[in-house]
């Protein structure tokens, strides 16, 4: 566990994206701010995907490939199958920056709550980039990022795409068609970043700081994954992973047909209510055949830290890839570096919080299973409960056990994925992007009968949430015609825009709440051009989602992908099959994707599906248009389409900067003010208080605000054990005085048993800003030392 002592670098020169003041006038302030007040209940959040494949269950069993790819040809698992153990040759490259952007100050992005705002920092949140290129044909390729956030977006994804631009010829090869932005669905990162309005209501607005982080941390992976690429191999397997999901929306997924689901549902355990099934694809280089990374494929909402949690982490994702990463620190197996991506899939209806939604108003009762209300017949004493709820942590232990369990049954794939993998075959790596127009769509169904997809709009249900994070507002689910609603919502509702009667009639049976797709002022609240994207390497196929798929959106995708990509013979040679899954949301954040029957009860995820009960139908169907692009003699693409709008250098922002800071009289910043205790057991929490100022002054990205150092004896040096990146050492920050610029910092180490005897202490490196020039200055802090024993 031990970690090098190297100290942090020297402070970075201060961030030049100061405050922005947009200068609004008084009275578009006074309407953004009663808007702001309005829609301060809503649960945007609880809101995601995850995927598998449903077909193959026995992966690896079935190969009955034989060809004259490179990589060695063995005997096979049925006797007159033949399997390729290491499959085709492929240039791999793995990077990973962290992008943790302001830990305070900032309301977090996913519950849309605006009381929920950081105070510091449980874990430092990682841009995975993955790189896959095509040995002979090296400009086929693709990258694939795991960014630990709620979501991917527009205006992240323009800047990533810009900042590769401007990094000249070497990095001309990735664009719009070959950039995939992923975010893991987290709940607990700063928010603030987001492109379109409706997200940045409840964060008052824009913040750079934020966004920058995200950025400069995503092409920071990219540059170290391009920078060590090699040649190596991929395999890819599945395992199933209990206790991490259920489904929180079962009422609706229900209304999926019975034979439908009967194909899913194979035991009272894996009922197919949601996806058990984790994907993995092993990256493993060449040279020495050492495993350079993985990347998995899971869903589970990232809503194990509670929407009263205000520290920074990565959710249960971030817990997972933490694991993964350190329990291969010096493993043979693995190489320097090794990058462990958890990605999101099909996880828009499930829920990490598996012991179910309770009403918590003394009744002892569940949420009702039809509208998830309690007994005053509303929703907001509906919570769902992670293993360890009974534990006042905000979701913390809960949160660290939803990540073991998805990292366990995920290494232990890993370490068998000579037996348990299936190698990816196949010269092709092929990508396609375009951007469409969701407002006014016309497609034809399978039957061949015409529908249309509608501008943007989200129904009653919406603003009720979910039993992951409920609503403000006494609203209920499963409401679909006659709204039993506020009145205030139905004001607002018609102040931002009263929808049409063809509008309505569109979105039906939703009723709408916000007609969000036909408000252009100040600029757009939610998207209408969507992304539409699909990665291929050999037969691996990944579908890129924009929005949150539920369990059975993702099944119907992924399925029409498998089915069109056997069809067209993409996988290079008929007898191997094709392997699909999806991850998301990525790119932008376009809400919900529920099926049509799902839509039809109109519970959270259907009021959350954007462009109408065929929205699924609408992605599908572009989706299977585009795929001939993915064909291995294909060298065009397709027409970009109409490019939606960038709102990073024209959104509000009413977030201000850092003013200054102070110590308090008589102390200087980085003195102890509450020190540690002489000795401690392995298994206490320990901590200490510091005379702080502000962490916004600087991010120290790829560094540390605090860290736990330990005596070696022997050298007589202070080796740094835990830093910030660590669940088990917290970093607090709190304002004592706003008038006076004081504040203080707490480090908290909830030491491990077994954590070994010695000396320690705790270490803290502050930025302050000075009351004239604004200069920052860094300082350190150091407690005393204490034993552990
Ligand atoms: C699974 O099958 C059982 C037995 O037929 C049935 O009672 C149950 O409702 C099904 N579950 C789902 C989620 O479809
Ligand atoms: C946080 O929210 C949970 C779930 O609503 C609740 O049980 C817990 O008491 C809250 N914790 C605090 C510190 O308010
Ligand atoms: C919610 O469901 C319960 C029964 O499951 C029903 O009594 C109640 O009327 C429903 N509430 C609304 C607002 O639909
Ligand atoms: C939607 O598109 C159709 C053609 O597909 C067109 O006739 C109709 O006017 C459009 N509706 C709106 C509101 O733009
Ligand atoms: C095609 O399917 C849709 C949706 O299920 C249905 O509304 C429509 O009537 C069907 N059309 C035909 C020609 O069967
Ligand atoms: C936004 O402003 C920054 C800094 O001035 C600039 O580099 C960037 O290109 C601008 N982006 C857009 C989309 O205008
Ligand atoms: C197999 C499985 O995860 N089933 C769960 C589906 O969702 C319901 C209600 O949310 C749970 O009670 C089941 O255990």
């Amino acid at each position: 566990m031990d970690k090098p002592s190297s100290p942090p670098k020297a402070a970075a020169p201060e961030d030049v994206w100061l405050r922005q003041d947009t200068g609004r006038s008084n009275k578009s302030r006074v309407v953004w701010i009663a808007l702001m007040k309005v829609l301060s209940g809503f649960v945007l959040g609880v809101l995601f995907y995850g995927a598998l494949r449903h077909f193959n269950p026995s992966f690896g069993g079935k190969l009955r490939y034989i060809g004259s790819v490179d990589g060695e040809v063995a005997a096979g698992d049925g006797g007159n199958a033949f399997k390729i153990r290491k499959g085709s040759k492929y240039l791999l490259g793995v990077g990973k920056a962290d992008i943790t952007g302001p830990v305070v100050e900032i309301n977090m992005m996913g519950y849309a709550d605006t009381k929920q705002v950081g105070s510091g920092l449980r874990q430092r949140l990682f841009s995975r980039a993955f790189i896959i290129g095509d040995h002979e044909r090296p400009d086929d390729r693709f990258v694939y990022l795991v960014l630990d956030t709620q979501s991917g977006d527009t205006a992240v994804r323009y800047g990533i795409l810009e900042g590769l631009a401007n990094l000249g010829s070497d990095y001309s090869v990735y664009g719009q068609h070959n950039v995939a932005v992923t975010g893991t669905h987290s709940h607990s990162g700063p928010g603030a970043w987001l492109n379109y309005l409706l997200p940045q209501i409840t964060s008052k607005g824009f913040d750079k700081q934020s966004y920058k982080a995200i950025v400069d941390g995503a092409l920071l992976s990219i540059t170290r994954a391009h920078s060590n690429l090699q040649p190596g191999y991929l395999s890819v397997g599945s395992t199933k992973v209990f206790g991490a999901n259920i489904n929180r929306s079962l009422y609706a997924y229900l209304a999926n047909p019975e034979d439908e689901r009967a194909g899913y549902n194979t035991t009272n355990e894996d009922d197919g209510s949601v996806e058990k099934t984790l994907t993995l694809l092993k990256f493993q280089r060449a040279l020495d055949g050492k495993n350079i990374g993985v990347l998995t494929w899971f869903p589970t909402h990232g809503t194990s830290m509670l929407g009263n949690n205000t520290l920074i982490s990565g959710d249960n994702k971030g817990v997972a890839a933490d694991l993964f990463e350190k329990s291969l620190n010096g493993d043979e197996t693995a190489a320097k570096g090794f990058v462990a991506g958890f990605s999101q899939a099909s996880v828009g209806d499930t829920s990490p919080n598996v012991l179910g939604a309770w009403c918590e108003d003394g009744t002892g009762r569940q949420c009702s299973f039809k509208n998830s209300t309690c007994s005053n017949g509303k929703s907001q004493n509906c919570h769902a409960r992670g293993p360890y709820f009974r534990r006042n942590d905000n979701g913390a232990s809960s949160c660290f056990e939803i990540g073991k369990r998805q990292f366990e049954p995920a290494k232990a794939l890993y370490q068998d994925m000579d037996n348990l993998g299936t190698p990816i075959t196949g010269s092709s790596v092929k990508s396609f992007h375009i951007f469409h127009d969701m407002s006014n769509f016309s497609f034809p169904l399978s039957n061949g009968s015409y529908v249309t997809t509608c501008p943007a709009a989200l129904g009653y249900s919406f603003a009720a949430g979910t039993s992951d994070g409920p609503g403000a507002f006494d609203f209920t689910q499963n409401d679909p015609n006659t709204p039993n609603a506020s009145p205030v919502w139905r004001v607002v509702s018609g102040f931002v825009h009263e929808p049409s009667k063809a509008q309505r009639a569109c979105h039906y049976p939703k009723p709408i709440l916000l007609d969000v797709g036909e408000v252009t002022s100040p600029y757009l609240w939610t998207p209408n051009v969507v992304d539409v994207q699909v990665l291929r390497v050999g037969q691996l196929f990944v579908v890129v989602s924009p929005g949150e798929a539920t369990t059975m959106s993702g099944r119907r995708w992924k399925k029409a992908v498998a089915e069109e990509a056997s069809s067209l013979a993409l996988s290079d040679s008929a007898a191997v099959d094709p392997v699909v899954v999806l991850g998301g949301p990525a790119n932008s954040y376009t809400h919900y994707i529920a099926t049509p029957e799902e839509y039809s009860v109109q519970r959270y995820e259907g009021a959350s599906t954007l462009y109408g009960a065929y929205t699924l139908n609408a992605y599908i169907y572009l989706t299977l248009t585009n795929l001939p692009y993915l064909s291995p003699s294909s060298n065009t693409r397709p027409k970009p389409g109409p490019f939606p709008p960038n709102n990073v250098n024209n959104s509000l922002s009413f977030i201000t900067g850092v003013v200054f800071d102070n110590p308090p009289i008589f102390k200087k910043f980085g003195d102890v003010k509450t020190d540690v205790q002489h000795s401690y057991r392995a298994g206490a929490t320990i901590s200490a208080v510091f005379v702080g100022a502000n962490p916004r002054n600087n991010l120290r990205l790829e560094q540390t605000y605090a860290a736990i150092e330990k005596l070696d004896s022997s050298s007589g040096r202070w080796v740094i054990i835990r830093d910030d990146s660590d669940w088990s050492l917290i970093f607090k920050w709190k304002r004592t005085s706003e008038v006076l610029g004081t504040s203080e910092v707490e480090i908290v180490w909830e030491s491990e048993e077994g954590t070994g005897n010695g000396q320690y202490r705790i270490h803290y490196w502050g930025d302050s800003k000075s009351v004239g020039s604004g200069a920052i200055s860094s300082f350190e802090g150091l407690s005393g030392t204490f034993v552990l024993t």
